[in-house]
């Protein structure tokens, strides 16, 4: 019901809308729309309230709800459903769950903070409250499975592009990073259910640093992870971000699932990447190799030069990458 009488609110916007109105409206009781009110106002929305005028929605707050973000989308399938928590384990593992009991392609699991976010290979992933992006996507696409790792590039593609809408210039780290100055503000983790040549569903996890102040990392990690705020030197409004991944993702995801094609994305990675040109090391469990990276294929590996001078394509989800004196 609180959704209801703020979508009401938000149609009324600059004008009062009376209880007596709202009451009518949505078939409620007056005394239920003062304890509604009183709900949504608690929840940050700046409302104003008049006897015998009613209310009025003066300010929104920057809450990650469908109702915020689903004024700015303007997809058809991604983010029609947006399932919200003010807090969860981690929104991966609550995707999959709803996936595999079938919701719909393109739903959206989002949640203010994680308390137990999952980063890969059994690494966490920290996620405070109100001061990041915290989503998973549920996709069911028709590929083969061996493709999936593709989608993580598509999704990196995705995120970059909406960063740079705001202006701020950041690097993809192959496979599955954002970088901003060296240091890391964004982690993509694309998990998937399946068979050989079957796939059920596949779930991308996505983490953004945004509004995180210095002091939030913990210390083993301050040096190498940052947040849009700290580099840019002010907060910025996620839901609008949200919603500009979203479409992003979309238009990204239906070029490389409908026609078959990723050109595009691995293009954005491609001619944004952190590490073509760099000497990186190559780690793999606790095999190191030192090698320089030269291009992304067509397909989306990493395509590297050993020291010997031989040239290796390498597949995502096999390694991590590091650069040879640190992160990048
Ligand atoms: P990754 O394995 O590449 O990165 C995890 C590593 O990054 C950690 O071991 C730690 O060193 C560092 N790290 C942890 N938290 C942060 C942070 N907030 N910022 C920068 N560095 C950090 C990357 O895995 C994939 C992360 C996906 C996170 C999303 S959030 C929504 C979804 N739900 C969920 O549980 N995970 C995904």
């Amino acid at each position: 019901m609180k959704e209801e009488i703020i979508s009401l609110l938000k149609k009324n916007k600059n004008e009062f809308i009376s209880g007596e109105d709202i009451s009518s409206v949505l078939g409620i009781s007056r005394a239920a729309v003062w304890k509604y009110m009183k709900a949504i106002k608690e929840a940050g929305y700046n409302i104003e309230s008049v006897s015998r005028k009613g209310y009025k929605l003066i300010s929104s707050p920057d809450l990650l709800t469908f109702e915020e973000i689903s004024p700015y989308l303007n997809t058809h399938y991604i983010g029609k459903q947006i399932i919200y928590f003010d807090s969860i384990d981690s929104t991966n593992n609550e995707a999959k769950k709803l996936a595999s009991s079938g919701c719909l392609e393109g739903t959206v699991i989002i949640s203010e903070e994680q308390t137990m976010g999952r980063g890969r290979l059994g690494r966490n992933w920290v996620s405070p409250k109100f001061k990041g992006i915290w989503m998973s996507i549920v996709l069911r696409p028709d590929i083969e499975p061996m493709n999936v790792t593709k989608i993580t590039q598509v999704g990196a593609a995705a995120v970059l592009k909406a960063i740079k809408e705001q202006g701020i210039n950041a690097y993809i780290k192959w496979p599955n990073d954002i970088i901003l100055n060296n240091k890391k503000v964004c982690g993509i983790l694309t998990e998937m259910s399946g068979e050989i040549n079957n796939i059920n569903y596949v779930v991308m996890g996505i983490g953004i640093n945004v509004n995180i102040d210095k002091e939030d990392f913990p210390k083993d990690i301050e040096e190498i992870a940052t947040s849009l705020k700290i580099e840019e030197g002010k907060g910025i409004k996620r839901k609008t971000l949200v919603a500009s991944i979203l479409n992003n993702l979309e238009e990204l995801y239906d070029e490389f699932i409908n026609n078959e094609d990723i050109k595009t994305s691995i293009d954005i990675c491609r001619e944004n990447s952190i590490l073509i040109g760099k000497t990186i090391k190559i780690i793999n469990r606790s095999n190191v190799i030192i090698a320089e990276a030269i291009n992304l294929s067509d397909d989306g590996k990493l395509i590297v030069k050993y020291e010997d001078g031989s040239i290796h394509e390498v597949i995502s989800g096999e390694v991590s990458i590091r650069g040879l004196y640190g992160y990048v």
